[in-house]
């Protein structure tokens, strides 16, 4: 008898005490833990004080955590559930003390047990569930929905490999696999008594039931199991821990058994291989699709069980009558990849708890919400038909119906118009038919929201236009933001100290309030300046050390430190900004130094292993590193490093000590952007262009706290089929100088031609990014950012300006505006 198959026995709920948070205490159950769960009694590998204070702190969520479900499922409570196949979370460790307002005590205990927190914070693995911004909002949406109290469960998968560990190789990007779980997951708690039954495969059957109605039964599936690993989300000093579920893939054990009782051990264990490959690995593709049948069936797994999952504890609580199942249940999924929902909650409803087609619908479009994140047409998630016809035949079915009646909608409303039922379809016409999982969401959700006030626009303007002229009234925005307590207060305790001495510390719970700063950003309030200039510099020492150690590159802390860290992308234009490093280093080579800044350029990310060009482009930027810190004429003016490996724990050294962010996408291409606004909260300026969230941070701090430039997104629409870059290079004589160093081999001396593929395309008229349009308006903001480094009050001024306007960015506002249009819920009353 495994948990999973046993019936609950009714126990004697015992009175859970609070732990007590003295250095003693802890500093006790460290040593217990150490020694009695670990049994590790001396010397013994720092992973292990890492593993023994986390168990130390875990119990002390634990009466919270309790506390906080209890409240959640009170009946009648309106829960919300945050669907999503990537949760970014990294480390846990330091964020969970800062929650806890235990520090201090955690610090001073452990040095009795001669370390200290960095050392033992350090031995964390990233959990790396996420490839990008997708993920690590999902992941800063949890800890503001903890800290506002409202009740909001994730559902993710718990892959056993995350995103995939970079190194650097002769300047070449290699992957290795990122095996998080090695030593296991001191945070997370399995709870194999929820575990979920998946159908895949078979056939459906359609048959009379006793009571003379039609059914469906989806009939010889291969199943897999699906069991939940909770890691707490604690809330800022709150009381409140609420839940990220994620889930695991295994075998059922019949199917090994029947396998097994015929003879055949080795195929019983390749089931189980099979069925264990669902939350083997994360893909780890960035707004690209590679469609997989691996990848629909891990978005079919995430839907099913979680979707089972919640039912089963609103059932739980008593519930039978489903007209109230909507009242009471919200599913936000995040893009596409969980949109599978709609169809799976539609048979759960039709073929399980026996409700006809209309009541089902109702249902359903009354509790899944949508989020878009991309408008890139590579991003657009299309499943092949027949794909889905053999792995989920009951789903197909489903999708049909709903489609049917959906175009009979559109039908009747624009009688005739077959084009437009055409663009509409859920299901694409071709060679091979496709379900289109974006109109599969629009149709089946009340809810349909942009992550930036220009990218909403852009898409009821163009891609959801036909469905926005249907209802208008499902679409709406929701900007995105980070969250302050991970990437101020956690990662920059020395800006935290120094702004709460200011204005108080309630700034961390409502970031608005790092609006008092702005009268402190006159040049009359010296001393302040000259701390917040200090409190930069020892942030930038210790991103210094980090670069020595990654990079063996010395970056000096009184130049300006120039960063950009992203994934890799042709829209992202890494590429221009290491145009422009070029231009400066011909700048040097050609003595022109009027107007020099001294600068840093770091730049860092991933490219997806199969993304040819985004490799090339990593090995482009460490050519020029290369060429240029090694040449001695340049003589400290100018550092270039990649930051290899660049994940969720580099970002908050990184952050706190970047002096200007990079943020220079093709206008219209990155729907919103969130490394725009840590960089922001941090006290960097931006360049950048006028696309995203960037749109919103130059309207929160002024053009005059901003560097602008390059082309709007109507620009790059209408250049489109007009775009000649080779104009841009005749007529430009740095842009001409640069380009030629590269195509001469200057930074492939001994891999000639390794760039050309580069240089196509960037000089091809067809180039979507259209990189060499922006070359001189960005030079010449760069020139501006040059100038105004010069005077450091001045730039001073214009940091704490930076900070001060960067209150809205918070995900605690982007969570208020979901609960406040989408979710409706009640914030919890879990203690204080
Ligand atoms: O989502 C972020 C935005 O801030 C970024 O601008 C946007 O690029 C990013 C397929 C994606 N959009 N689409 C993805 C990720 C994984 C995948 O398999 C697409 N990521 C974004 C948060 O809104």
């Amino acid at each position: 008898m495994t948990a999973h198959q046993s019936t609950y026995i009714p126990y004697i709920p015992v009175p859970l005490d609070p732990l007590p948070n003295d250095a003693e205490a802890l500093g006790s159950d460290f040593q217990r833990y150490l020694s009695y769960h670990l049994g590790r009694f001396q010397g013994c590998p720092p992973v292990y004080l890492y593993q023994a204070l986390s168990y130390t702190l875990r119990d002390r969520l634990m009466v919270d955590w309790r506390n906080t479900w209890g409240d959640h499922l009170q009946p009648g409570k309106r829960r919300a559930f945050y669907m999503s196949l990537e949760f970014l979370i990294g480390r846990s460790l330091g964020n969970n003390l800062l929650n806890m307002d235990i520090c201090e005590p955690t610090k001073q205990a452990l040095l009795q047990y001669c370390t200290n927190m960095e050392e033992v914070s350090s031995q964390e693995p990233d959990a790396g569930l996420g490839n990008g911004g997708l993920g690590r909002l999902a992941a800063c949406f949890m800890d503001s929905c903890a800290t506002l109290r409202l009740p909001v469960v994730g559902y993710g998968i718990r892959y056993e490999y995350g995103m995939f560990r970079q190194h650097i190789d002769n300047g070449y990007q290699v992957e290795d696999p990122d095996h998080w779980l090695r030593d296991g997951n001191p945070w997370e708690v399995e709870r194999a008594e929820y575990t979920q039954r998946v159908q895949f495969g078979g056939h459906t059957e359609h048959y009379t039931d006793d009571n003379g109605k039609r059914r469906v039964r989806w009939v010889s599936t291969d199943d897999v199991l699906a069991i939940p690993f909770d890691m707490p989300i604690s809330g800022y000093k709150n009381n409140t821990v609420n839940t990220l579920r994620l889930w695991k893939a295994t075998a059922t054990d019949e199917f090994n058994l029947a396998e097994f009782n015929a003879g055949s051990y080795t195929e019983a264990v390749e089931a189980k291989n099979h069925a264990e490959h669902i939350s083997m690995v994360l893909y780890p593709n960035d707004s690209s699709e590679n469609g997989k049948e691996l990848r629909l069936r891990q978005q079919y797994f995430l839907a099913s069980a979680s979707l089972k999952d919640a039912i089963r504890m609103w059932e739980r609580q008593g519930n039978t009558d489903y007209s109230k199942f909507a009242a009471e249940n919200v599913f936000q999924m995040n893009d596409t990849h969980p949109t599978v929902a709609v169809a799976c909650l539609m048979r759960i409803l039709i073929d399980e708890k026996g409700l006809g087609w209309e009541a089902a619908w109702e249902i359903t479009r009354n509790c899944m919400a949508y989020t878009n994140h991309t408008l890139l047409p590579e991003a657009l998630e299309r499943w092949p038909v027949p794909l889905f016809a053999r792995l989920l035949p009951r789903i197909l079915e489903i999708i049909y119906e709903i489609n049917a009646r959906f175009l009979r909608e559109v039908s009747m409303r624009w009688p005739g118009d077959t084009q437009r039922q055409q663009r509409m379809s859920i299901i694409e016409e071709g060679p091979v038919q496709q379900v289109r999982m974006a109109w599969l969401a629009i149709v089946g959700s009340f809810s349909v929201n942009g992550v930036a006030a220009l990218h909403s626009q852009l898409l009821v303007d163009g891609l959801f236009r036909d469905f926005y002229e249907l209802w208008p009234e499902k679409f709406n925005n929701k900007t995105n933001g980070v969250t302050p307590r991970r990437w101020v207060a956690h990662a920059n305790p020395g800006m935290t100290a120094l702004i709460s001495e200011q204005i108080g510390d309630g700034w961390i719970r409502d970031l608005s309030q790092l609006a008092k700063l702005k009268p402190l950003a006159v040049p009359e309030h010296a001393a302040f300046h000259q701390q917040w200039r200090a409190v930069k510099h020892a942030n930038k020492q210790r991103l210094a050390a980090l670069v020595k150690q990654e990079c063996g590159v010395d970056f000096n802390p009184n130049a300006l430190f120039d960063v950009q860290v992203k994934r890799i992308h042709e829209y992202k234009r890494q590429l221009l900004n290491i145009l422009h490093v070029i231009h400066l280093y011909r700048r040097i080579k050609l003595g022109r130094l009027h107007n020099w800044a001294d600068r840093c350029v770091l730049i860092g990310g991933k490219a997806a292993p199969g993304y040819a060009m985004a490799k090339r482009i990593i090995k482009l930027i460490n050519s020029v590193a290369e060429v240029v810190n090694t040449d001695p004429e340049v003589d400290g003016r100018l550092k270039v490093a990649f930051i290899p490996n660049y994940r969720v724990s580099s970002m908050e050294i990184i952050a706190p000590a970047a002096d200007l962010s990079e943020q220079i996408s093709t206008a219209g291409k990155e729907a919103s952007g969130t490394g725009n606004m840590k960089f922001m909260m941090n006290g960097a300026l931006t360049i950048g262009t006028y696309d995203g969230a960037n749109i919103e941070i130059l309207e929160a701090v002024g053009q005059e706290n901003f560097f602008l430039f390059g082309l709007r997104a109507e620009d790059v629409s209408e250049l489109r089929h007009a775009y000649r870059p080779w104009a841009y290079v005749e007529r430009d004589d740095d842009l001409r100088g640069v380009i030629e160093w590269i195509r001469s081999g200057h930074f492939s001396m001994t891999e000639p031609g390794i760039f050309d593929m580069i240089l196509d395309a960037l000089l091809s008229p067809h180039d979507p990014w259209m990189t060499l349009a922006d070359f001189r308006s960005y030079v010449e903001e760069q020139e501006r950012v040059s100038l105004a480094w010069q005077d450091q009050e001045h730039w001073t001024h214009m940091s704490i300006l930076n900070t001060a306007g960067s209150g809205f960015f918070s995900t605690d506002r982007t969570m208020e505006e979901y609960n406040r249009d989408i979710w409706k819920l009640k914030p919890g009353g879990n203690g204080d």
